[in-house]
């Protein structure tokens, strides 16, 4: 009996003429190799396999021991898609628009976490937070200034900034308001989808900053976006020198018009609102501007009645996205539990993870790599015993903070807390296997 690698083998060889001979020395070989899988099991995946509402009776006849119907017969031309698209069997991984948000001009779409690996985001699933609508850029038109306590004022067009050295690094970024407090959020998507991770590209700013010979004086820098919304935030100096960067491109291409075409701030571990947008202008200065996003926005109103003035840092935080809201155990046995973790502060260094809604913990394996401000993934092998519980993850990064539980949070916080909700997401799961958000 000829093995599944020498039927390849021998049959590659094959000239077309005995195609019809090979198909069905490849039928007998598929026949042999099924000894074991079960009539219900296959009639399963032929269902699994209907997509669009397409006959699953058709689709049965491309599974084994048939030849699927794709391998009869060439697909389109190389070069019909010349920017490519997901297939379209994927069309349902997108990003998530809260019906409770709508297509306002101030409005955010969220990442899709629940269906993606890895830790990058792909560019068109990455998650959106608009104030004023997308603006469209003529890159040819844009530019860059930086003035203020400088020894020189400057204006840079997108090729002058493009000739400095440029930097790429993968860094989470996470909106502040992810996800507020208000109790929503069927799948990870809608409970916590405004964080994703990208590999960035472009210039480190204080190389540029050394370009315009930055004063004694300066204490912090005011930068600006060119959008509707004239987005403005003022950004500690120390953070302008360390690691931030002026970003134009995203994943390998550039930036796309939703991150901020042709050039953003990009501010590692702070909060996503800072990192302007379709960047204008710098404004070097000793004080912060105080504007409405630093002030009535994004600022943490504490019990006492005092705000908390600044933030800048995410905490850490994780997520078990698979099994997540929505989704379906098939049956008890073995289930592998994954997630992601991040924090503003650095490396993630461990994840634990409870089947027993939070009674016992164990720890998690960290997937390699593991980098400072980005998506960390983990996994746990697990034995789904088939009865109801809530399983939660905790993760803890490389300061030795640990990540809160809601309840804890809001203690310290109280109840009008808007922003920095970086508390657990407990999933319950039903005796059928189907996850639910267990806050809800
Ligand atoms: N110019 C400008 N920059 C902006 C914003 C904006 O509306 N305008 N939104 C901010 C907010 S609140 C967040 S969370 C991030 C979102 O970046 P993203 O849309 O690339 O995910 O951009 C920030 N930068
Ligand atoms: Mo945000």
């Amino acid at each position: 009996m000829p093995t599944k690698r020498e039927v390849t083998a021998s049959a590659s060889h094959e000239p077309d003429k005995h195609a019809s001979k090979r198909r069905e020395f490849l039928r007998t070989a598929a026949t042999l190799s099924l000894v074991g899988v079960t009539g219900p099991a296959l009639a399963r995946q032929a269902g699994a396999a209907s997509v669009d509402g397409v006959a699953a009776v058709a689709e049965t006849g491309n599974l084994p021991p048939n030849l699927p119907e794709w391998t009869s017969k060439p697909g389109p031309v190389t070069g019909s898609q010349p920017y490519g698209t997901p297939s379209r069997h994927e069309k349902n991984v997108i990003r998530h628009l809260r019906p409770t948000d709508k297509q306002y001009i101030s409005s955010s779409t969220r990442s899709p976490l629940q269906e993606l690996d890895g830790i990058i985001t792909p560019n068109g699933l990455f998650y959106e937070r608009h104030h004023g609508g997308i603006p469209e850029i003529d890159p040819a038109q844009h530019r860059l200034m930086i003035h203020g306590l400088v020894d020189r004022p400057l204006i840079f067009t997108m090729e002058e900034l493009r000739r400095f050295p440029s930097v790429t690094r993968i860094y989470f970024l996470e909106c502040a308001s992810n996800p507020g407090y208000t109790v929503y959020g069927k799948t990870a998507a809608q409970a916590n989808g405004l964080v994703s991770c990208a590999e960035w590209t472009g210039v480190p700013l204080k190389t540029v900053l050394a370009e315009a010979g930055v004063q004694a004086s300066a204490k912090w820098i005011v930068a600006e976006g060119a959008d509707a919304a004239a987005m403005t935030r003022s950004i500690p100096i120390e953070k302008c020198l360390d690691d931030a960067l002026l970003v134009y491109s995203q994943n390998g291409e550039r930036l796309r018009p939703e991150q901020g075409y042709p050039v953003r701030l990009l501010l590692p571990g702070y909060e996503g609102n800072m990192s302007i947008k379709w960047l204008r202008r710098l404004h070097v200065v000793a004080e912060p501007a105080y504007t409405r996003e630093e002030t009535s926005k994004y600022t943490d109103p504490m019990p006492d009645g005092k705000a908390r003035k600044f933030s800048f840092y995410m905490e850490a935080k994780s997520i078990i996205t698979s099994p997540s809201g929505e989704q379906r155990i098939p049956s008890p046995g073995f289930c592998e539990i994954r997630g992601i973790a991040w924090s503003g502060h650095g490396k993630i260094s461990r994840v634990d993870v409870s089947v027993d809604n939070g009674q016992t913990w164990t720890q998690a394996d960290l997937e390699e790599p593991v980098l400072s401000r980005a998506i960390t993934r983990f996994r746990m092998p697990w034995n789904w015993d088939g009865k109801p519980g809530i399983i939660l993850s905790r993760a803890t990064d490389e300061t030795g903070y640990v990540q809160p539980g809601l309840d804890d949070l809001l203690a310290v916080r109280g109840p009008s807390y808007v922003y920095h909700n970086n508390a657990m997401t407990p999933w319950a799961i039903a005796e059928s296997g189907e996850v639910t958000n267990a806050r809800l």
